[in-house]
């Protein structure tokens, strides 16, 4: 997985996913808002960065350089279908190897920040995570205004009506990220 800038995202590589049989790849991970591009393919699919402990595959080659992604697969037609899942979306959408030592991008784009619940001297979301949001935040947890509203069961999905524990953690592990 990359940014928007083409970096790669750290923790967002998969190169098949354990407890899983075949070709499977699974990423799971917090993401801000922002553009994202998926970089899906066969074997040997590579750039610069080093597999992530616990991959079925950690020690298959990597690029010596940066700003490169390489596929030494020569298969055609694979299926690399695949499927995007957040607390309120999700989606399976199929894809096909482009071509030999092709990999196939796929972009999509985050949205929403759950710290971001006010600006500085403002009630709205003004795109920044900083300590007015933290203190705006537990004011409103505190007297149970709906502005703490930030998340649904399990800490997360869209704004549920409740103010609970649930919100609580949501905006603790995204303040913490930095969204
Ligand atoms: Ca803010
Ligand atoms: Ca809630």
């Amino acid at each position: 997985m990359y940014n928007g800038e083409f970096f790669p995202v750290a923790s967002g590589r998969s190169d098949d996913a354990g407890g899983t049989s075949g070709n499977r790849s699974t990423i799971s991970l917090l993401l801000g808002p922002g553009t994202y591009f998926l970089a899906i393919s066969d074997a040997n699919t590579a750039d610069d960065q080093p597999s992530l402990f616990g991959d079925l595959a950690p020690l298959r080659p990597i690029s010596d350089y940066r700003g490169v992604l390489v596929n030494s697969s020569a298969a055609t037609n694979l299926t690399l279908n695949y499927s995007i899942t957040s607390s309120d979306v999700s989606n399976q959408i199929r894809a096909v190897k482009p071509e030999r030592y092709g990999v196939y991008f796929a972009v999509f784009t985050v949205t929403g920040c759950v710290a971001d619940v006010v600006g500085a001297g403002i009630p709205i979301p003004d795109g920044i995570v900083d300590g007015n949001d933290f203190i705006a935040f537990f004011n409103a947890y505190a007297s149970g205004d709906p502005l703490a509203d930030v998340a649904g069961p399990g800490a997360s999905g869209p704004p549920d009506g409740i103010i609970d524990g649930d919100d609580f953690i949501a905006f603790i592990n995204a303040y913490a990220a930095g969204f």
